[in-house]
């Protein structure tokens, strides 16, 4: 399986619910590699560019209003198929139908307040990933464990 890159965010809801260690522990123990953190208020220039892909559809407007409500932490997770691992571990986009173990599953009750955001696709996370870092904030280091995965 090639290595890829994906951005996850911790959406406001998730960072209230006090759960951004708990997000980044699953990650951790999964294998995946942390490339990249920041905690950070997502402009509203920032927010329309990461959705742009849901400019017009009906919950654009409210999706822009909850991603700059509060503070986000983004990150760049990297591994073998990384954007179908996380999207698995994420869960279906509606916290009431995501399956019990997933974050979404475990943590939302909704599809407005699903916690996470996770890149869909290796396109998505090449277009996601510089909206929140640069190039030199997306490190390259080697893990200890990285022989056993
Ligand atoms: P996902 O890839 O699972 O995050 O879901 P989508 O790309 O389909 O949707 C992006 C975000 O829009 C979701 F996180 C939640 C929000 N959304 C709604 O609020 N209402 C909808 O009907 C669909 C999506």
């Amino acid at each position: 399986m090639p290595k890829e890159r994906t951005l996850v965010l911790i959406k406001p809801d998730g960072v209230m619910k006090k759960i951004i260690g708990e997000i980044f522990s699953r990650f951790e123990r999964k294998g995946l590699r942390i490339a990249a953190i920041k905690m950070l208020n997502v402009s509203i220039e920032t927010a329309e560019r990461h959705y742009s892909v849901h400019k017009g559809k009906p919950f654009y407007g409210g999706l822009i209003d909850y991603i700059t409500s509060g503070p986000v932490v983004a990150m760049v997770l990297e591994g073998s198929d990384a954007v179908a691992v996380v999207r698995k571990m994420v869960g279906t986009t509606d916290g009431a139908k995501a399956e019990p173990g997933t974050i979404r599953g475990d943590f939302a009750m909704s599809i407005n307040f699903n916690t996470v955001h996770a890149s869909d696709s290796v396109e998505s996370a090449n277009y996601e990933m510089p909206i929140f870092f640069t190039e030199k904030e997306i490190l390259d280091y080697e893990m200890p464990d990285k022989d056993f995965i």
